[in-house]
């Protein structure tokens, strides 16, 4: 009876997408990851806050592991499926951003214990989270002993004076940063063996792994298949701290699953946090991550991070007359177009904050409910129509401020529209694009575009943006008749399980 009943509920699920689309392969384009700096983000237990000095934006401020175990719930309820924890390692004196490595084989007392580690890493995976460790091999943290010790471990010391210089910027030192001679092959042994320590010991997802630009390309050719061949799935995301698309795609075929898009940061950040930004500029930031780079569909993009002013802080030196619509301009740009999003703890909440250590503030839980709800619905987007993790962006249109696009899969085509201008807009969009007896049902609000002649029209406020799913206008008549004959069908079904129910307890006595 139950398969029965399964059976024939099955066509109707499936017309009202009940039934989450799993056809395509797992892969890390459809994470949505939450970025957090563990100092800054909760303070789990006040036994382990040494030398904790809030009044100090350069101290250690009490956040730790125990915190990051505490919010899950929080990070799951936002939409995120991964998030990305700065640096855990013991660091030197005042590191509490954690990039100032003493002994890459304990955790830091300031954030916990590696028990605590495993509890967090357990924790998140009992809820369907991922655990992406960040990880420094460019450089220890400063006066490190271990540069006595063992000196042919370290490039000379002198600092990078000519950014431009690619010599210097992988060989020199970053300020006062021992610089890994990784040349040296005890020392590539010495890094594979920290990271495959970690994964063994912990079971993390994978690395965010630091000023990849910094270290010389033939390191990451000997580390990457070194650490893959241990733990093949373990994911690996690079930083590569530069705005060049062509310089980014380098770094992609160096076997990184990921890069952070430092390009599309600058032209999201340079088109949305002013007024009236251009839509011929950002259909060139998508254009040349599509031109230079076979792999732009994985890279993570993001609208700020710890090393950058935070989005509202932007939006407000450019000018715009309310930051917070723009975050969400941005934000919506950051989810429908192609990308892994990353989020940077805060922006759900919409804090302020200029360069560091401005951007590092501790961590502001529920002070902005509708920017929360707002983040909790764009991840959802991206759950419930994969095409917008997954599909092949097209532009079909664009005017001066306002763009559309579709985000098309195998199995689905997602369109969405973004106003950059403050004037309300209406474009059509020629049937020949994207078909015609089509609709777009709205996602974001209720909008449901109908074929109008040989065009669809789509208008949208000023500084407003909105997903849509294409769908066959046709089904619409068929999910009515549907729905009408779900009652019906319904009661039936109840009958006859309560009169089996009456007819077998009849049997037993
Ligand atoms: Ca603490
Ligand atoms: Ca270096």
């Amino acid at each position: 009876m139950r398969r029965g009943v399964m059976l024939l509920f099955l066509p109707l699920l499936l017309s009202f997408g009940l039934f989450p689309q799993t056809s395509e392969a797992a892969n890390w384009e459809k994470e949505r990851m939450y970025f957090i700096m563990v100092d800054r983000f909760e303070n789990g237990k006040t036994s382990n806050d040494i030398d904790v000095n809030k009044d100090d934006p350069k101290a250690y401020h009490g956040g730790d592991l125990a915190g990051v175990t505490k919010r899950l719930d929080y990070i799951k309820d936002e939409g995120f499926t991964s998030i990305w924890l700065t640096p855990v390692f013991k660091n030197r004196p005042n590191g509490y951003h954690g990039y100032w490595t003493e002994d890459y084989y304990e955790i830091d007392p300031h954030f916990g214990t590696k028990e605590e580690f495993k509890t967090l890493v357990d924790e998140a995976h009992e809820r369907d989270i991922k655990v992406v460790l960040d990880l420094v091999v460019n450089h220890l943290g400063p006066n490190h002993p271990l540069v006595e010790k063992k000196p042919d471990w370290f490039h000379e010391e002198q600092p990078i004076m000519n950014w431009n210089n690619q010599v210097e910027v992988e060989n020199n030192w970053l300020f006062d940063l021992p610089d890994f001679n990784t040349e040296n092959p005890e020392v590539v042994d010495y890094l594979v063996d920290v990271a495959n320590y970690w994964v063994d010991e912990t079971g993390i997802d994978g690395y965010r792994l630091d000023t990849v630009r910094h270290v010389p390309p033939a390191f990451w050719k000997k580390f990457i298949p070194a650490v893959k061949e241990k733990h093949p799935d373990l994911f690996l995301l690079g930083e590569v701290f530069d705005g060049d698309p062509r310089k980014i795609a380098t770094y992609s075929e160096l076997g990184f699953d990921s890069v952070t898009n430092f390009p599309f940061y600058y032209g999201i950040k340079d088109q949305f946090a002013r007024k009236n930004g251009s839509a011929e500029e950002l259909d060139s930031v998508y254009n040349r991550d599509i031109t230079f780079n076979p792999k732009a569909m994985s890279l993570a993009t993001f609208i700020d991070n710890h090393d950058l002013k935070r989005f509202i802080t932007e939006a407000k030196i450019g000018g715009t007359s309310d930051e917070e619509r723009q975050l969400r301009l941005a934000l919506f740009a950051l989810y429908a177009a192609p990308g892994m999003p990353v989020v940077y703890q805060g922006t759900e909440v919409a804090m302020p904050g200029g360069e560091d250590p401005g951007n590092r503030m501790m961590m502001e839980f529920d002070e902005n409910e509708k920017m929360q709800e707002y983040v909790k619905t764009l991840n959802q987007m991206r759950q419930d129509y994969p095409a917008f993790a997954t599909g092949k962006q097209r532009l079909l249109g664009k005017t001066d401020h306002m763009a559309v696009y579709a985000r098309e899969s195998k199995n689905q085509t997602a369109i969405y529209a973004i106003n950059l201008g403050e004037k309300k807009t209406t474009m059509r969009i020629k049937a020949s694009e994207i078909g015609d007896d089509q609709r777009l049902r709205g996602l974001l609000f209720s909008d449901l575009v109908r074929q109008d002649g040989d065009a669809y029209e789509i208008t949208l406020d000023g500084s407003s943006a909105n997903g849509y799913i294409l769908e066959d206008s046709q089904v619409n008549w068929w999910s009515l008749v549907a729905i009408g004959s779900i009652a019906p069908i319904l009661a039936l079904i109840l009958l006859l399980v309560h009169r089996r129910r009456v007819n077998r307890s009849n049997e037993k006595q």
